[in-house]
């Protein structure tokens, strides 16, 4: 049996966080095996909001070294980059089409992201949503991994395809998220109510997947808590112990229950520092697989190339078929 195909991806904003870790990443690892996974870098999808150049192509190759770092087998996965196959502009031209105004204003991320940006509300901004359902759409995904901020990307994605297909006839595959059981919001540590972002402005508030052992202990001894002192699950009274909780409790595989228990009559402090230890020695591996990769762009740039190469032809023709369907002339 051919097995499912998954699509995902991040943007180039930044070195990744443990939420982008936890999220993503880590449940993508998971399903190499069992999927064929294509897994890009949304670069553009990052020119939404204002980039440095030299920056931007910085963070696209670290990305793909922490891709790799994290435990993605370029051998066994697709790993390419997004600007690289036209395919994905080409489609995302014509979903515009059949995409209502209406309901890309109901997006929050667009609202999120226009409130943070309020210099630049561009419509690369506004029409994200259809670029991504281009990104989705054109390999045929049955599943899509992301964290639970993506979900209404997700939605309106399928939504798209459905309008397409009931116009057209079966066209595009309609795929389904995937939300990880674990690690699908990991709040901030200064503000626990709001998800842990690259973009953030606050180096306190994100752990960074290269960040050194030092600046983790540092970052959680000033995570935000209460006035408790008791670790005890409660997301609504208690966000950011429940958070840290959440964390601890991804990365050690243990229950809630599991860890109010561990730390029965213990303050913050120790508990902070199990934390600490246990991002630590998760991170360590990642952190030396990813200084190796770094030092050798040579060997990022063949893993890129093999999964442009491969990418393209699934997506081009995908997109011919497109063409055809909505009338236009192809050979
Ligand atoms: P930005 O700050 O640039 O908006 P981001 O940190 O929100 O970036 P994205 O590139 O938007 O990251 O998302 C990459 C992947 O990580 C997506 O699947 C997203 O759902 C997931 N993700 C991002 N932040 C978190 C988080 N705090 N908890 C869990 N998953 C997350
Ligand atoms: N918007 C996504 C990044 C992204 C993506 C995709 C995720 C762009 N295209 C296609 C899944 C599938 C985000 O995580 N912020």
């Amino acid at each position: 049996m051919e097995k499912k195909v998954i699509l995902s991806g991040i943007q180039a904003t930044g070195n990744l966080t443990l939420g982008n870790y936890l999220g993503a990443l880590n449940n993508w690892v998971k399903m190499q095996d069992e999927y064929d996974c294509y897994y890009m870098i949304a670069d553009l999808h990052t020119l939404t909001v204002r980039n440095d150049p030299e920056e931007l192509r910085k963070n696209t190759l670290n990305l793909i070294a922490l891709y790799v770092a994290a435990g993605l087998d370029p051998d066994k996965n697709t790993i390419f980059i997004q600007s690289h196959i036209p395919a994905h502009t080409q489609l995302s031209w014509i979903l515009n089409c059949y995409t209502y105004m209406g309901e890309l204003n109901r997006m929050t991320q667009f609202k999120d992201k226009a409130a943070k940006h309020a210099d630049n509300i561009n419509s690369g901004l506004f029409t994200y949503p259809v670029l991504m359902a281009s990104d989705i759409l054109l390999y045929n995904a049955d599943l899509v991994p992301v964290g639970e901020d993506q979900k209404q990307h997700l939605e309106i994605t399928r939504d798209i395809a459905e309008r397409f297909n009931s116009i057209y006839g079966d066209t595009f595959k309609i795929p389904e998220v995937y939300i990880g059981e674990v690690g699908a919001r990991i709040m901030g540590l200064q503000n626990p109510t709001a998800k842990m972002s690259k973009s953030a402005k606050d180096p306190m508030d994100k752990i960074l997947l290269t960040d050194s052992s030092e600046d983790i202990r540092k970052k959680l001894k000033r995570a935000v808590t209460d006035s408790e002192n008791c670790v005890r699950f409660d997301k609504e009274n208690k966000p950011g112990v429940s958070n840290l909780m959440g964390i601890y409790g991804i990365i050690k595989n243990k229950t809630m229950d599991k860890i109010e228990e561990e730390f029965k009559g213990k303050g913050y402090g120790e508990f902070k520092n199990a934390v600490a230890e246990a991002i630590i020695e998760r991170l360590e591996p990642l952190q030396n697989r990813y200084n190796e990769l770094i030092e050798n762009p040579d060997k990022l740039k063949a893993i890129y190339e093999k999964g442009d190469k491969k990418a393209e032809e699934k997506a081009n023709n995908i997109l011919k078929n497109v063409y055809r369907k909505v009338g236009l002339i192809v050979d």
